[in-house]
This record gives structure tokens, C-alpha cells and sequence, in this order.
């Protein structure tokens, strides 16, 4: 696989990090989404996202007009959301082993499904309740420009390309730094089609 890259003095791009268990990967979404469906969020203000998401792990993330926290149970469905797949929890801890990151304990994992024109503006992951533990996000079918930004909202942006199968950690000083996604690019990937998936893996509670 090609050699890591630093993004940042606490984070590390892995390119193809996946490549070996993509098909696993899939169809651990698909066994998930069978039964967390995706779904649009609204947010605060109430406004929609325009990205549709799920969840597995003990804690979901999950906003509506009270707000943004994490949850036990899917409030669409009533139930706890589907366990994290022995597959995630292995690639994850063995990405965040190679940042650095000895112990990393994810117990909630995000999907954000993209679809062309679908784009996430600039926000910091604040909700989580430990901010010492790292974010380690998958990156699978189409790809995406990532939004790299500062502490502050008016930091300048950097523009990485995150391509299937390559995983990002981010922790430390970069856990905080402001990041979004630019509107996908419409395309069809062998595997996933007109979609681009991305996991976070997050440590929500401590
Ligand atoms: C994505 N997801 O590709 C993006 C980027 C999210 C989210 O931002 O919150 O679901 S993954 C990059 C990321 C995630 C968490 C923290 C940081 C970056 N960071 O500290 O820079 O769907
Ligand atoms: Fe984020």
C-alpha cells in the first residue's frame, strides 16, 4: 500500500488502507442499513442535511429540533442501533495503531451517504465526550474533496483528495479543526455506484 501521509501534526491519511476488505465492508453497510435505514437529519434550526446517515456501535449520532447528541436507540425504528462489525472495529483500531493512537475503544460509527451535489459545509465534531480520543473515518465509492480547515471558521481551506478504501485518523491538536466535504461529483464506482460512503468511528461517551 502506498506510504501514509501527514495532513496535519496529529493526522494521517492512509491511502487504500481497505483495499484488502472493501467487499467485507459492503456488505456490513448493507446488513446495517437493512436495519438502521439512511435518513435525512434535521438539524437545530431546522434545516435539512442534505447527506442521508445511519449509525451502528452503542451510540448513534443523531440531530433533530432539540438538538445534536449521541443516542442509544434509533429514534426512527425504537431500537438499539446494529452492533459494530467485528470488520470496522479491527481496520479502525489497526488505523488508529498506525497513527499512533495505542487503544482506541470506538463505541458509535457514523454512515454518512453522499450522493452527487451532496456536499457537508465546514463544522467541528464536538459532541463527543472524551476529545482526547481520535476520529477515524473510512472513505469508500466515489470520491470527495476533503475540506481541511483550521480552529477557526475564516481559516484557509485545504483541499485533499479522499479516494476509496483510504482512511483518515484525527487526533490531538487536529481533533478540533474545522472540516467538511465539497459537493460530490456525480461518477459510478464498481462497487458502490453513484454513492460515496463514509464511517466515523468516534469514541461518544467516556
Ligand atoms: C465525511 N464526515 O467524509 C466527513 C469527513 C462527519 C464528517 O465530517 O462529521 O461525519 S470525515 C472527516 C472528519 C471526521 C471527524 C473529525 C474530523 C474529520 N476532524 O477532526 O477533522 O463524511
Ligand atoms: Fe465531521
Amino acid at each position: 500500500a502506498p506510504e501514509p501521509i501527514s495532513i496535519g501534526a496529529d493526522a494521517l491519511l492512509l491511502p487504500q488502507f481497505l483495499s484488502a476488505y472493501e467487499q467485507q465492508l459492503v456488505r456490513a453497510i448493507d446488513t446495517i442499513i437493512a436495519r438502521a435505514p439512511w435518513r435525512q437529519l434535521t438539524t437545530p434550526g431546522g434545516r435539512k442535511l442534505s447527506v442521508r446517515t445511519s449509525n451502528c456501535g452503542k451510540y448513534g449520532w443523531y440531530s433533530d429540533r432539540a438538538g445534536y447528541r449521541y443516542v442509544a436507540c434509533d429514534p426512527l425504528t425504537g431500537q438499539a442501533w446494529p452492533q459494530l462489525p467485528q470488520v470496522f472495529v479491527e481496520q479502525a483500531q489497526a488505523a488508529a495503531e498506525e497513527a499512533g493512537f495505542a487503544d482506541f475503544q470506538p463505541d458509535a460509527c457514523l454512515l454518512n451517504c453522499y450522493q452527487p451535489g451532496v456536499k457537508m459545509g465546514l463544522h467541528q465534531d464536538c459532541d463527543e465526550e472524551d476529545l482526547s480520543a481520535p476520529i477515524v473515518s473510512f472513505s469508500l465509492g466515489l470520491p470527495a474533496q476533503f475540506l481541511w480547515g483550521g480552529w477557526q471558521r475564516s481559516d484557509k481551506v485545504q483541499r485533499i483528495r479522499l479516494q476509496h478504501g483510504d482512511v483518515v485518523v484525527w487526533g490531538g491538536e487536529d481533533r478540533l479543526r474545522f472540516h467538511g466535504i465539497a459537493k460530490v461529483a456525480g461518477g459510478n464506482h464498481p462497487l458502490l455506484g453513484g454513492q460515496r460512503i463514509n464511517l466515523t468511528f468516534r469514541q461518544a461517551k467516556r
